[in-house]
């Protein structure tokens, strides 16, 4: 779900009336969605099912978006024994950065503790982007120099959860297209080394695509 979808219950909740859906609602609740990524064909299912609707209440709108997103993604998998490694990739600006951030608050709402590496040492700037994120949600931060080797901060980021008995582990990476080999190489040494640190690690490989291309993004291992 997009950066947007946060706190979109309550966004599109506070124009409900519970009665019958009129045009300059159904436009608001459009705007909405859209600027929650849910694409423009399915936010039209789902104007077009609400102005189907007798009347739409708190529960109508829920069942409708729930019903268009779908079966919930399976659980992440967590480590027997912390720290849970979950590494994430996918081609140049995709999000995720962004998702990292989102996915750290999402476990840190259930209680874990999180700590981010910012394996991405290719990008000026990537680093520090990814500082600011752990900054503010008070997370601890490992990464490296501009051009550090990745494998080497994914490594030094296991060691430092292992010593702190931080939970997990959300290990950022650099854009790559499937068709560099080098880069992929480097994914893949990220992958060795930090399972050489930690028994099945990574726990979770998570690669990030823009839904608004008309994809869903899946779950890889
Ligand atoms: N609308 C929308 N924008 C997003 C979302 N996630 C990230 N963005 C924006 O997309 C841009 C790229 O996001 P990043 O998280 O930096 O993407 P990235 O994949 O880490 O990019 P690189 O590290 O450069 O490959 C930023 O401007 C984000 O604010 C999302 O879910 N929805
Ligand atoms: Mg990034």
């Amino acid at each position: 779900m997009g950066a947007g979808a946060w706190g979109l219950g309550h966004r599109i909740g506070r124009f409900l009336t519970g009665g019958a859906p009129d045009r300059k609602w159904l436009e608001a609740v459009q705007r909405q969605l859209v600027e929650a990524d849910f694409g423009v064909a399915a936010t039209n299912e789902i104007v077009e099912r609400l102005s189907r609707a007798d009347r739409v209440d708190q529960a109508t709108l829920e069942r409708i978006v729930v019903e268009q997103l779908g079966p919930p993604a399976a659980p992440l998998a967590h480590a027997a024994q912390p720290p849970t490694v979950m590494l994430i990739f996918g081609v140049n600006g995709t999000g995720k950065t962004t998702s990292v951030a989102k996915l750290a608050r999402r476990l840190q709402a259930e209680g874990r503790t999180v700590l981010l590496a910012a394996a991405d040492t290719f990008r000026a700037g990537a680093t520090e982007q990814l500082k600011i994120w752990a900054d503010r949600l008070s997370a601890p931060f490992v990464g490296a120099a501009q051009r550090g080797d990745p494998a080497a901060v994914a490594f030094d980021a296991v060691a430092a959860a292992m010593n702190r008995g931080i939970d997990t582990v959300l290990v950022d990476t650099a854009g790559r297209l499937h068709t560099d080999e080098r880069l992929r190489e480097e994914l893949k040494k990220v992958v060795r080394v930090v399972g050489k640190r930690q028994t099945g690690a990574p726990h979770e490989s998570l690669l990030v695509l823009d839904a608004t291309v008309g994809r869903s993004p899946p779950r890889c291992r």
